[in-house]
């Protein structure tokens, strides 16, 4: 099997997702540090735009976004699966709501000066990412909630989930684990990174437990690789054989398109259109450094243009 190429940093919780999932079903995974802020210059020729972290690259193929990256891993490894039929509405859509509404209110409650921890180690490269936050947000469609109100929807969330855990059950659905138990872990190991408002896990035990359980996951680290060798193994690599097809009136496969997130981070990525379904969208494109490469976006959360 390619490699498993995870573009991320130690600080980003969208990244302690995969790296939970890559630990839960015992895949080994190369580990390509980014920096925090841009510039990415290796990721940013693999994707073409797209500057949201993570992105996972299998060869000549790039996963972007996490919901996507978790149905490519879901085939692989051990364990169950992480969207079993019986509850695979109810985890999706669990899912969906922390990577978008407990975010913002994550990011609210983190960025608190109390719970920042060490996140910055000094002024410099503290100004350094309110720039480069404040160019991520350009064009974003997002509210960032009050601290009053992000602390109400995390102690209502916690609240709930203590309450689902309470009958025993290992995972937020019962026996095994779903995407849902995932997405909860890296929102709540976000908020609580730098070690502030550790009373609210420590009072809520089911959740307190279910965290030590999920944490365990991420502990299972990835083998360095360069951005120089990534490149290589792109530029060697094939793209995968996409079956090309298209459902938006207009837009037919081999159309210059361009691709973008809808809510924030949206600079897009350009390429030309492979397959759009209710799945996913997948753009080809070509840079010196990378060869061909396929570009996998998830439908769900993403806008497609003609360029
Ligand atoms: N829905 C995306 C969200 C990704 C996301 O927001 N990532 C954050 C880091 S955790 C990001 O890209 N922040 C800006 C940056 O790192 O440049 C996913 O599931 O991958």
């Amino acid at each position: 099997m390619t490699e498993l190429i995870l573009h991320h940093y130690p600080e980003s919780p969208f990244s302690e997702k995969v790296r939970a999932i890559l630990g839960a079903k015992g895949l080994a995974w190369r580990s390509l540090q980014v920096s925090m802020i841009m510039p990415r210059p290796a990721t940013a020729a693999l994707t073409g735009g797209y500057r949201r972290i993570p992105v996972l690259q299998v060869g000549a193929d790039i996963y972007c976004d996490t919901a996507l990256i978790a149905a490519y891993l879901d085939g692989m490894g051990t364990g169950p699966s992480l969207f079993a039929a019986d509850n695979r509405l109810a985890a999706q859509t669990l899912a969906r709501w922390v990577d978008t509404e407990l975010f913002w209110a994550a990011v609210t409650l983190r960025f608190m000066p109390e719970n920042m921890g060490n996140f910055f180690t000094d002024p410099a490269s503290a100004q350094a990412f309110a720039e480069d936050r404040a160019n991520f947000a350009q064009g974003a469609q997002v509210r960032r909630p009050s601290v009053d109100e992000a602390q109400s929807r995390y102690a209502r969330f916690l609240a709930e989930m203590d309450a689902q855990l309470a009958d025993g059950r290992p995972y937020l659905f019962g026996a095994d684990w779903s995407v849902a138990d995932f997405a909860v872990y890296h929102m709540l190991w976000f908020i609580h990174a730098g070690g502030g408002m550790a009373d609210w896990l420590a009072s809520r035990t089911h959740v307190a437990a279910w965290m030590e359980r999920m944490r365990a996951f991420a502990q299972h680290g990835g083998q360095e690789i360069s951005a120089d060798d990534a490149l290589a193994l792109a530029l060697e690599a094939e793209p995968l054989a996409i079956e090309p097809a298209s459902d938006i009136a207009g837009i037919p496969p081999g159309t210059a398109v361009n691709v973008a997130p809808v809510d924030y981070g949206v600079m897009p990525s350009h390429g030309t259109l492979l397959r759009c379904d209710t799945d996913i969208v997948v753009i080809r494109r070509e840079h010196a450094l990378t060869g061909a490469v396929n570009v996998h976006f998830p439908r769900h959360g993403f806008g497609v243009a003609r360029d």
